[in-house]
């Protein structure tokens, strides 16, 4: 049998109202205007219906009943969405939570910082901090630096040039220092901080760098408690595989002096260009402190004995990370940061 007209023109209308989609205002105002204004077409269908042979009223009329509906249906929800969507363009709520909140993160050098300080805690080293502007006795002469020693050269140093004696400090031992000339030992800390060399800056070099230096003295303290804190130290940071060994070298602070590398951590030992194909990497210097250190600190060095060891925390962020630019650590990019993000 054939399909009533009107049923035809009630189905195409349902059909197109199925493949509506209305995303703004204009567009929900279009759709009311042609579907379900007077002149709509929907309006215009009832105005069919009302000369509908009797037996097919019935179900054509719920038909249409259910067709109005539908396209009543989708023009409320778009005008209450687009409506809301142009209100809220106009006014902003200042007391709505702001979202999505874009956490910080914390920097690598710090990370890295922390963990050390964490580590020398468990072991009872103590924290101390001291002044970026050091004079030349605790920079220097306190730590046995001869007087024409390269290290006080301009080139190598950050002077103040209406203070000649004072200088931007080359490493953290000026703090111990300060800490030894206050006090009598035992002396168990550990001093994190930033230093200032006058280099050019590169990817492998920069003007200014972190360390973290640790001392310890007491009566009796001697070379086998230096060794076992560097085998601690070494594993703590890098896995309890960790290898290490050491090579003897020179500071005017510390004797005897010794470097110490760690067993490649990138390729485990067996060669990668991190470590050169060597399978060992630098990473920290150390040493018996030397006597002249401690008689300028008032500490007799007949009574009481000491290691120290210092370390660029730069270096062992490159490390752990793999990071191929010491330039990254101090540019600020979001890019590089938002990679070392803890979830914290
Ligand atoms: C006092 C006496 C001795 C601290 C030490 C080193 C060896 C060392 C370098 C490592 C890489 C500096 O960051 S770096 O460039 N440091 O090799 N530092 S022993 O010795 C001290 C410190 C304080 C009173």
């Amino acid at each position: 049998m054939e399909k009533h007209p009107l049923v035809v023109e009630i189905e195409s209308i349902d059909q197109e109202l199925n493949a509506l989609q209305l995303g703004s205002a204009e567009q929900a105002e279009q759709f009311r205007l042609k579907y379900l204004s007077k002149k709509g077409r929907i309006s215009l269908l009832f105005d069919t219906f009302r000369a509908v042979e009797p037996q097919y009223r019935k179900d054509i009329g719920k038909s249409l009943n259910v067709l109005k509906s539908k396209a009543e249906a989708a023009w409320k929800a778009a005008s209450s969405t687009t409506n809301h969507s142009a209100k809220q363009a106009q006014q902003t709520d200042y007391s709505a939570p702001g979202w999505p909140f874009s956490l910080g993160s914390r920097h690598p050098l710090s990370i890295v910082a922390n963990e050390i300080q964490e580590i020398f805690n468990r072991i009872g080293f103590s924290v101390a901090e001291g002044p970026e502007i050091e004079d030349d006795w605790h920079n220097f002469s306190a730590l046995n630096f001869p007087k024409d020693h390269p290290a006080r050269d301009m080139q190598d140093t950050f002077f103040i040039s209406t203070e000649p004696e004072m200088a931007l400090r080359t490493h953290t031992s000026s703090v111990q220092i300060r800490m030894m000339e206050a006090g009598q030992p035992p002396f168990r800390m550990i001093m994190p901080g930033r230093v200032y060399r006058n280099e050019a800056v590169s990817a492998r070099a920069h003007c200014f760098f972190h360390q973290v230096e640790a001392l310890y003295i007491d009566q009796g303290v001697s070379f086998a408690d230096l060794k076992q804190t560097l085998l601690y130290l070494a594993r703590e940071l890098f896995g309890k595989d960790t290898q290490i060994r050491l090579r003897p070298s020179y500071f005017p602070f510390t004797e005897p002096s010794a470097e110490m590398d760690i067993s490649c951590s990138v390729c485990k030992g067996d060669g990668c260009n991190i470590c050169k194909y060597s399978g060992w990497v630098e990473i920290l210097g150390c040493g018996m402190v030397h006597p002249n250190v401690l008689r300028n600190c008032n500490i007799d060095p007949e009574k009481y004995t000491g290691f120290a060891l210092g370390m660029g925390i730069e270096r062992i962020a490159i490390l752990k990370y793999q990071v191929k630019d010491l330039r990254l650590f101090s540019q600020n990019d979001l890019r590089f940061l938002k990679q070392f993000n803890t979830g914290w």
